[in-house]
């Protein structure tokens, strides 16, 4: 039976993310001996270990079939592959930071400076958009340090806490574009390995879905059930099922985080009880 070969980062910042979200989908990888490969025990799936710098070229060239990398890197790469589903983890922006005492002007700001970066592609992109003539000092790592050492006036790199430009006497002045896990693939997947693929994301939907949501379950009295079917929207509207009580009814439905508190405050107000929150690993909508 053909496998489907899956590239994720070997070690690194979304290596753990990666086998923890196929995880999620049921797939069973073990990692323990940081191998180049291994095989998925419960699945047709191969899952090389790579940088995350390889695997735009790999799965270009069909060597991986599929990727979990930051899109950041997709976008610096700039192979032939295709960015199929952002995956919710990751996330981060890339900035322009410059010394702390500077005065900023606007992006003008950078005419004629040396901005140092990892991510020169993007970076001369967004400038020659704008019209704007820079230097750009291409660096492995250790971007941050670049403006302290005298390489260069500015630089442009991955932010997300912000804490690494705080400690290296930056700031952040321009956040240029954001960032987060994908998965991508090869352009020409065979029909079986393309099936493989949508069986992979069909499971990766059901999780997301069910991220940032919870389910929740509560008796109230028939009279008030209309004011609490109104606060509580469900997938389609929630289901009512009459309890053993007479004039009481339970009320099953599903809300997202965000407006959890609120939610609850209200439903407790309109005379809700028993109010009990389960959270969701899998909806498939
Ligand atoms: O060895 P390999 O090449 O595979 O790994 P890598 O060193 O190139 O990448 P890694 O593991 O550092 O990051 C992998 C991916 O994680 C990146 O391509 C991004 O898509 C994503 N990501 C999310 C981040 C961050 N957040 C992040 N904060 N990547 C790097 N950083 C670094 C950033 O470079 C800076 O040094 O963290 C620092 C900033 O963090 P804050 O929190 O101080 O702002
Ligand atoms: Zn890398």
């Amino acid at each position: 039976m053909e496998k489907i070969k899956i590239a994720i980062q070997k070690s690194g910042r979304l290596s753990e993310k990666s086998i923890d979200l196929l995880t999620e989908c049921g797939i069973k990888v073990s990692n323990g001996n940081r191998k180049l490969k291994t095989e998925a025990r419960n699945f047709p799936m191969e899952i090389l270990f790579l940088r995350d710098d390889d695997i735009p070229q790999y799965v270009e060239q069909g060597v991986a079939d599929i990727g979990i990398l930051g899109e950041n890197e997709v976008w610096e790469k700039d192979k032939e592959v295709d960015v199929i589903e952002k995956l919710g983890f990751g996330n981060c922006r890339l900035s322009l930071a410059i010394p702390k005492d500077e005065d900023y002007t606007g992006l003008d700001y950078f005419n004629g400076k040396r901005i140092a970066t990892s991510y020169p592609k993007i970076l001369n992109k967004f400038f020659q958009v704008k019209g704007i003539d820079v230097t750009i000092e291409e660096l492995g790592g250790s971007v941050e340090i670049a403006t302290g050492i005298g390489l260069a006036d500015a630089i442009f790199d991955i932010v997300s806490t912000g804490s690494t430009l705080l400690m290296n006497g930056l700031k952040e002045v321009e956040s240029i574009i954001r960032s987060e896990a994908v998965l991508i693939c090869n352009k020409k997947l065979s029909p079986a390995k393309t099936a493989l693929l949508d069986q992979l994301l069909f499971r990766i939907k059901a999780h997301k879905n069910g991220q940032g949501k919870k389910y929740v379950l509560l008796n109230a009295p028939n009279e008030v059930i209309p004011d609490i079917v109104r606060l509580l929207p469900g997938m389609r509207s929630p289901s009512i099922l009459p309890l053993a009580d007479e004039g009481w009814s339970s009320v099953h439905s599903v809300i997202s985080d965000d407006d959890f508190w609120e939610i609850i405050d209200e439903l407790k107000r309109h005379g809700a009880e028993g109010i009990l929150v389960v959270p969701i690993e899998k909806m498939i909508l």
